[in-house]
């Protein structure tokens, strides 16, 4: 195995820095195993000597810390949380069909996975340090420097602090019962659950409480323009600033392009709401969307882990468009067409999962 130490199907997008994802199929298990799990990196993994590497807590804190992964494993007890990490920029390929998004990857739907990971509250933290009541917003600095912001930047990110002192919320040194890989983010990254996995910093080296959201390019950089917008000439405000995840789904059996017989076939997927909502219920169609069934899904197993569901459909031979589309506990539902929700840096394409599939009588 590589140094990414990942199955030998995964769709690679690029090389160096790695950004790959699992072909749908290989998504179908609650937690995804560690060679399987998608790969999102905007510069070289960086080298850190785990024995050296500190944490530091700083900003409108009453007391800075400077934590060994020692001291952060002795001072504040452990927390395991299941929670799907997903790139916003999941689906952009389905994007591109219908309007081109120069210069970024074009992202299947394998850009999500499922982890349980453990380490300490962020909660728990950012308490020993003494937020200070301006403090509205936590940022979060890596140790990777990214050739992509100008000039080269640490990859960054903040959520509010309203987000941060939620329970969910972790610094993590392990993932799937074993030590988080270091192309995961060794030694310690952070997880947001329900929140687009670019807030989940890897490599982390510094918290810092503050007034406002970081200024780091990758904060805005993850925005959802308006149409007309030129990506190259924007001034961060110009977009609105990505957090909770959107409601979505996906179709992972049968796979796009399927030789099937015609008649019963079992149609399998996952649905994921975002934020701190849960998918309510799943809709499938064996006819371009004309009529529909309901889908068996999942109950939620928290509300920041995808749901399975599976429906068995009966297809006429010929060449045929399979769609699902979720609604959440909120009654809202995706949206119908890609052509809704374009946006000029391909962002959170939750429009219905579509994939054809042909059937023979
Ligand atoms: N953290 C650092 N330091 N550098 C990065 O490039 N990529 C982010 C996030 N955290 C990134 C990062 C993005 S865009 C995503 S989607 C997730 O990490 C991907 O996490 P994974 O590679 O563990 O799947
Ligand atoms: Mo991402």
């Amino acid at each position: 195995m590589g140094t990414w130490d990942k199955r030998g199907d995964m769709v690679v997008h690029e090389v160096e820095p790695y950004n790959a994802e699992p072909p749908p199929g290989a998504l179908l298990d609650q937690i995804t195993p560690l060679d399987t799990f998608y790969g999102r990196n905007h510069g070289p993994i960086p080298r850190i000597d785990a024995a050296s590497w500190r944490l530091r807590v700083d900003g409108l804190v009453d007391r800075p810390l400077e934590l060994s992964m020692d001291e952060l494993q002795r001072r504040f007890p452990e927390r395991t949380v299941v929670a799907t990490l997903q790139c916003a920029g999941n689906r952009r390929a389905d994007l591109m069909r219908f309007r081109d998004i120069p210069g970024q990857e074009p992202w299947g739907p394998g850009a999500t996975s499922t982890a349980c990971w453990s380490g300490v509250g962020l909660a728990n933290v950012l308490a020993e340090a003494g937020l200070q009541a301006q403090a509205a917003h936590i940022a979060f600095t890596g140790a990777d420097v990214s050739q992509e912001a100008y000039p080269p930047q640490p990859f960054g990110a903040s959520i509010p602090a309203a987000k941060a002192t939620s329970s969910e919320v972790l610094l993590a040194w392990a993932m799937n019962d074993q030590a988080l890989p270091i192309a995961h983010g060794a030694p310690l990254r952070v997880v947001v659950p329900g929140w687009i996995g670019a807030r989940s910093v890897k490599w982390l080296q510094r918290i810092t409480a503050q007034a406002e959201p970081t200024d780091n390019y990758f904060q805005t950089a993850y925005s959802v323009l308006p149409p007309e917008a030129d990506p190259h000439k924007t001034e961060p405000g110009d977009g609105i600033t990505l957090g909770p995840i959107t409601l979505h789904c996906a179709i992972l059996r049968p796979d796009e392009g399927a030789q099937l017989p015609a008649g019963p076939t079992d149609v399998t997927g996952f649905a994921f709401a975002g934020d701190d909502r849960t998918v309510a219920r799943v809709d499938v169609s064996g006819d371009g969307g004309s009529t529909w069934i309901h889908a068996d899904l999942d109950a939620p197993e928290n509300p920041w882990t995808w749901q399975h569901w599976r429906a068995t459909l009966t297809l006429p031979a010929g060449e045929t468009e399979l769609v699902a589309r979720a609604w959440d506990s909120t009654a809202a539902v995706q949206p119908e067409s890609p052509a809704t929700v374009w946006n000029p840096k391909g962002y959170a394409n939750n429009s219905w999962a579509r994939l054809n599939v042909t059937c023979h009588p």
